[in-house]
């Protein structure tokens, strides 16, 4: 047998089931071996390191467009530097259709905006905004065969939202060949309605956007796509959870034996309702803009309760950049109205930082579960498992080398993504990543990326919800 490239030495491998303390022999960009005194043609001193996965980021939103022009803050460059930064292998970013779009032709426009770019692995998922015959009957069954396995439905945005016999149509279709469907769970009209209330009392500050996006329009909206998904008899994913009424709608469906899959993201236990009342009820609180919007303390509890017992099956960034400058989201129509402020906030590499430090840190959650929410599943839940998502021989050598005690606040000065902000600013984070490897090549160290783009797009099986 040819000797191993890389040896990575004296470092605790962690895994969704497990630690132990193991060397990690690498040999054309997989694990080759797991086990003890190894010696490759390379070495890297992990004591004193956890070794795990590589972070799997399963909802990032890059070189999007967006219905009122804002250019996304993040392209496939910059985007996956940061998510490398971060301790990531892999982002799993969305293909938006735009009404009228052939999905197809929308599939290769992404590939071209990320071709050469890319310092993590991508794989894309499809937004259908547009379910014509065309792409209900032929462009989505041959997309899930060539590898696009999975695809998010709207049920809000003027621009993206389907109708309930739209979003039947979709489920059907995704039943037929075994596509997992993401649902954006918040009622269209209740918000609708929410705001254009708001706005006739004045109330047009960021923080209104909060009480427009109101938990009882994503409870509600939540019950209805598990509802139809019932009806349909398929899993779904609910995306982007934010407090404890959609989780007990989730919580109904599972204990009806229903496979409801569900995400939560950082924004949901790091920040409230109160972060978007800004310096005082200003335009400061346009930086944490995103929907569905931070909730508050009960809810933050919620999550967490859910984080630890299986209600959430990953976590996720909902990765979603805009400056907060006159070219992202400080224009003179976004300060006439919450409404025109774009949804979306930055955190592909504050994701694992976060969620380690306040979940693994702070006794909320194991160590184990840390890597299933970020890595693990995410892979078995989007068919990527086992080539990643795991340490285990034959694997891709997609590792994170952590230092669970090096403590250091967050601070856009340090982050490598194309936001001038970062909702976290300041936040004290203990456990960073110190190097991420992609296929046993360093892409970076001390959370600074380094080296060329040498990620690629992967083509997916099907999800495990299938199984
Ligand atoms: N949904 C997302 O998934 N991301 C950002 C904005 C949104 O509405
Ligand atoms: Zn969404
Ligand atoms: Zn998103």
């Amino acid at each position: 047998m040819s000797p191993l490239d890389l040896v990575i030495a004296g470092g605790t491998v962690v895994t969704a089931a497990d630690s132990y303390a193991a060397d990690i022999g690498i040999r054309d960009g997989r694990i080759a071996q797991i086990g003890h005194d190894l010696t490759g043609a390379d070495r890297i001193d992990a004591t004193g390191l956890l070794v795990l996965p590589g972070g799997i980021d399963a909802h990032v939103h890059l070189d999007q467009p967006t219905s009122d022009g804002t250019t996304m803050a993040d392209d496939f460059a910059s985007g996956t530097r940061s998510a490398a930064a971060g301790g990531n292998t892999t982002v799993l970013p969305f293909a938006l259709q735009i009404r009228g779009q052939s999905l197809r032709a929308c599939v290769e426009e992404y590939h071209r905006k990320a071709k050469g770019k890319c310092h993590t692995d991508v794989s894309f998922h499809l937004i259908v905004s547009d379910p014509t015959p065309q792409v209900l009957g032929q462009e989505l069954p041959a997309l899930v065969r060539d590898g696009y396995t999975s695809f998010k439905v709207f049920m809000t945005y003027d621009d993206l939202v389907l109708n309930d016999a739209q979003i039947l149509d979709v489920f059907e279709v995704a039943r037929r060949e075994r596509a997992l469907v993401m649902v954006h769970a918040e009622g269209h009209d209740a918000i609708r309605h929410l705001t254009r209330r708001l706005e006739a009392e004045g109330r047009t500050a960021p923080y209104y956007h909060g009480q427009a996006h109101a938990q009882i329009a994503e409870r509600e909206a939540t019950h209805r796509a598990i509802s139809h998904a019932q009806l349909i008899d398929v899993p779904v994913v609910i995306v982007h959870v934010s407090g404890r009424d959609p989780m007990e709608q989730i919580q109904w469906a599972r204990a009806r034996g229903l496979k409801v899959h569900a995400e939560t993201c950082p924004q949901y236990i790091a920040l409230t309702a109160d972060d978007l009342r800004g310096l005082n009820m200003d335009f400061d609180g346009a930086k944490y803009v995103c929907s569905p919007p931070p909730r508050d303390a009960d809810s933050q509890a919620a999550i967490w309760q859910g984080l630890r017992d299986g209600t959430f099956y990953i976590f996720s960034s909902d990765h979603c950049p805009f400056r907060i400058d006159a070219t992202g989201k400080d224009t003179p129509r976004a300060r006439s109205s919450f409404k025109y402020v774009p949804n979306g906030i930055p955190g592909v590499e504050t994701r694992l930082p976060i969620l380690f430090s306040e979940g693994v840190g702070k006794g909320r959650i194991s160590l184990q579960r840390f890597v299933a929410l970020t890595s693990t599943n995410p892979a078995r839940l989007y068919g990527l498992y086992p080539q990643k998502g795991s340490i285990a021989i034959g694997a891709d050598a997609d590792l994170a080398l952590w230092d669970p005690t090096l403590t250091r606040p967050i601070r856009q000065a340090d982050l490598n993504h194309g936001c001038d902000y970062t909702p976290y600013e300041g936040m004290e984070i203990t456990g960073w990543p110190v190097r991420t490897l992609l296929r046993g090549r360093t892409i970076a160290q001390d959370c600074v990326p380094v080296g060329d783009p040498t990620g690629g797009h992967l083509s997916r099986g099907t999800s495990e919800a299938f199984a």
